[in-house]
């Protein structure tokens, strides 16, 4: 089927019991045996069932596999957060000792993990500029596990050719992991591509609706059940409720990601010709570097748009401090229009040259493209670009 009915149908039947079309919630915590033999079973592997909704869920299993459907993968694995899904990624695949090599431009939660946490666990991360090839093979070694990218990038919207990653990962066997949070799989799919596992923060464009935090991994099988048996110990599992309602906001994922893509495209367009602005970041433009690589491996550009004032980091927060109809605030995705500074906010885990070396500057305004209107957007963007 093609996408637009698999956000709808994907994975999903009506309730075998009662003929439920939207799917029961299966808000416990626990499951009752039939027998102490059977539990015994259960936890033996011997035989299929629920346990403990830490474990396993019917709630969530339906909400994972529609997102594999989604991803054109053959399983997948929810979690209570995007990020607790890089983590559980990361500890299935990598050991101390071992190396991960990712991109330099990725979501601040993200870096901080790599940064901060992961040398903790004597697990080495190398960043570097995967768009340019040469770089990512220089990284690549020995002990490396797992080359990790998000494309389009958080915040600055950095494409990165993932058929190159592929081509490049097929000699030395690492495994490629992307973050496809702001694309959805309505606008690319890696795996399709070639990539091995796609991960995402469920909490943007699949809840859609600003009102859960979730994380999601697909992959194949084996990798899948590998990563369920650390996860379930790892114990970052999701509410069924969450589950629910990211369920219900995959049921209009393509609708919301065509007005997404629509809206951002008429903004971004707004933005390139203002003469406050010194520079736009939106792969839907013919002058994003990127451009040539996103019409290839995207259906569309996505929701999200990044840009310079001139006048900098102060120039910046006039507009961000005028706006009325978009909202300040972190987080994308949402219907609401959000407006944020990376640099002192999702991405203030990064030093000032961590910044800079990836394209993050001073003033840097990144939006989330909502639902409203075009051109409320704009007359709001307009009106406190005045105030500068
Ligand atoms: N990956 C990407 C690309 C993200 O943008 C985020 C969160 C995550 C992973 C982590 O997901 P979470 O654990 O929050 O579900 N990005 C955020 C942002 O840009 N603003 O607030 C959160």
């Amino acid at each position: 089927m093609r996408i637009e009915t698999d956000v709808v149908h994907g994975g999903q039947h009506p309730d075998m019991h009662t003929g439920a079309l939207s799917p029961p919630i299966y808000q416990t915590s626990t499951f009752a045996f039939r027998d102490a033999d059977h539990g015994a079973r259960l936890f033996k592997g011997d035989e299929e069932g629920y346990i403990y909704t830490r474990i396993s869920n019917p709630t969530i299993d339906l909400l994972a596999s529609k997102i594999a459907v989604l991803e054109s993968a053959e399983a997948g694995l929810v979690s209570a957060s995007g990020l607790a899904a890089v983590f559980n990624i990361i500890v299935s695949l990598v050991k101390s000792g071992e190396r991960v090599v990712s991109d330099d431009t990725i979501y601040g939660g993200t870096y901080t993990l790599f940064k901060n946490v992961l040398p903790g666990l004597g697990i080495e991360v190398v960043f570097v500029d995967a768009s340019d090839i040469d770089q990512v093979n220089a990284a690549i070694d020995g002990r490396t596990k797992l080359l990790f990218i998000e494309t389009p990038a958080n915040p600055t919207l950095k494409i990165i050719d993932i058929a190159r990653c592929v081509e490049a990962m097929r000699s030395n066997g690492v495994p490629l992991c992307v973050d496809n949070t702001f694309a959805t799989p309505y606008l690319q799919r890696p795996i399709e591509i070639g990539a091995d596992i796609v991960v995402h923060s469920a909490t943007k464009y699949f809840g859609g609706h600003g009102d859960i935090i979730g994380g999601v991994a697909v992959g194949n099988k084996d990798f899948i059940k590998k990563m369920w048996k650390i996860a379930k110990d790892i114990g970052a599992s999701i509410s069924p409720f969450n589950a629910w309602l990211i369920l219900r906001g995959l049921k209009t994922l393509a609708v919301r990601m065509d007005r997404h893509c629509t809206n951002a495209q008429k903004v971004a367009e707004f933005l390139v010709d203002h003469d406050k602005i010194e520079s736009v970041y939106y792969p839907g433009l013919k002058s994003h570097p990127g451009h040539d690589i996103a019409r290839r491996q995207m259906r569309g550009f996505g929701g999200m748009i990044g840009f310079d004032v001139k006048g900098g980091k102060e120039a910046g927060k006039m507009v961000m401090n005028s706006v009325k109809l978009c909202t300040l605030a972190v987080s994308l995705g949402d219907v609401d229009t959000l407006i944020e500074h990376p640099g002192s906010m999702t991405h203030s885990g990064y030093t000032d040259d961590e910044l800079m070396e990836s394209g993050i500057k001073p003033g840097f305004v990144r939006i989330s493209i909502g639902l409203e209107h075009a051109d409320d957007i704009i007359d709001d963007l307009e009106q406190a670009l005045k105030k500068i």
